[in-house]
């Protein structure tokens, strides 16, 4: 496996699954992975633990087994408990926001975090988890005003050109270039599926105005090309879901708040990891908590359309 080889495995005492994934993943029955960050750092703590709660129902709800990701005192973990799902959330616990070059440091550190996109996938991947559910992915950060770009280009990227999961997502937020994410992703030979349409979505909105390259319209048509193209390469698999149409942001409130979320950002020098989370924050509060209910309805949506592809997977 070379390079590829995931950080850790299960046999690893540094990877715990907790005994239902364990049993699922034994049994063959469909689970899906969660990611951490999606609630401690992109919703605000009260909220986090309601739409956890929700997201582990839609996806029993379907028949899979939830199994959300965090790294607690040193250890990885793949299925939470009750009691560790509202340490994630709690907002006192303060977490790290851990991404794929954070992981090994955090491990054999003693450290705890949230994991992103890439980390999650990292770590499903690690623990034989394939199908993986949440909300935004990240990307390439647009060059903000007055600056000539900053190098800012999600992990979640690279990761995804060398890990075989299936992320289930609504596209990206428009606080990144959506266009060059996507010449990113072709590069690094990452099929992008559109879920029952032909645009590529940008999370609060169903269009982000960019085509996407296949279109499939069921579960079962998913799981027939993350089979045919796992058969052939090593790459993940991005399948873009656009936010349910009756929770779609209103498009100037959203384009008011994208510009405004930009400024606030470039005047007060946040940069790096902290970016997308001072960005959400600002949606959040200056929306008056429409950006959250767009947020949580985008994610049950695809944590349910995950469990749904994980069945059609288990199932074959
Ligand atoms: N987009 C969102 N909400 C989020 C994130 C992205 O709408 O919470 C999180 C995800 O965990 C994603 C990470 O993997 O931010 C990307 O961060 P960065 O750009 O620092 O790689
Ligand atoms: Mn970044």
């Amino acid at each position: 496996m070379g390079e590829d080889a995931p950080v850790i495995t299960p046999q690893s005492s540094q990877l715990a699954m907790s005994a239902e994934v364990a049993d699922a993943l034994a049994a063959a029955r469909p689970v899906v992975a969660l990611e951490s960050t999606l609630l401690s750092h992109g919703l605000p703590p009260g909220r986090n633990l309601d739409v956890a709660v929700r997201l582990d129902r839609v996806v029993r709800e379907q028949g899979a087994v939830p199994a959300t990701i965090a790294v607690l005192d040193g250890q990885a973990l793949v299925g939470l408990s009750r009691g560790q799902l509202e340490r994630v959330c709690a907002p006192e616990a303060a977490l790290a926001k851990l991404s794929a070059r954070d992981l090994g440091p955090a491990l054999a550190l003693g450290g705890s975090g949230a994991t992103t996109v890439a980390a999650t996938s990292l770590l499903a991947h690690a623990a034989g988890v394939g199908v993986f559910a949440t909300g935004g992915l990240g990307g390439v950060h647009l060059a903000l005003p007055g600056s000539a770009g900053t190098w800012d280009v999600s992990a979640d990227l690279g990761t995804l050109a060398r890990t075989p999961v299936l992320v289930v997502c609504s596209g990206m937020k428009s606080i990144l270039d959506i266009g060059a994410t996507l010449e990113v992703l072709e590069t690094a030979s990452v099929p992008v599926l559109g879920y029952r349409t032909d645009d590529f979505p940008a999370f609060y909105l169903r269009s982000s105005g960019h085509p996407v390259p296949h279109r499939v319209d069921s579960p079962a048509q998913v799981a027939a090309v993350v089979r045919a193209h796992r058969h052939l390469a090593g790459s993940g698999v991005l399948l873009a879901n656009p936010i349910p149409e009756e929770s779609e942001m209103d498009e100037s409130v959203h384009d008011r708040l994208l510009a405004e979320g930009l400024e606030l950002v470039r005047s007060r020098g946040v940069r790096g990891a902290d970016v997308t989370p001072a960005l959400l924050e600002h949606f959040h509060t200056a929306s008056g908590g429409a950006s959250l209910d767009a947020n949580e309805a985008l994610v049950l949506a695809n944590a349910r359309l995950a469990a749904r592809v994980a069945g059609e997977l288990a199932a074959t």
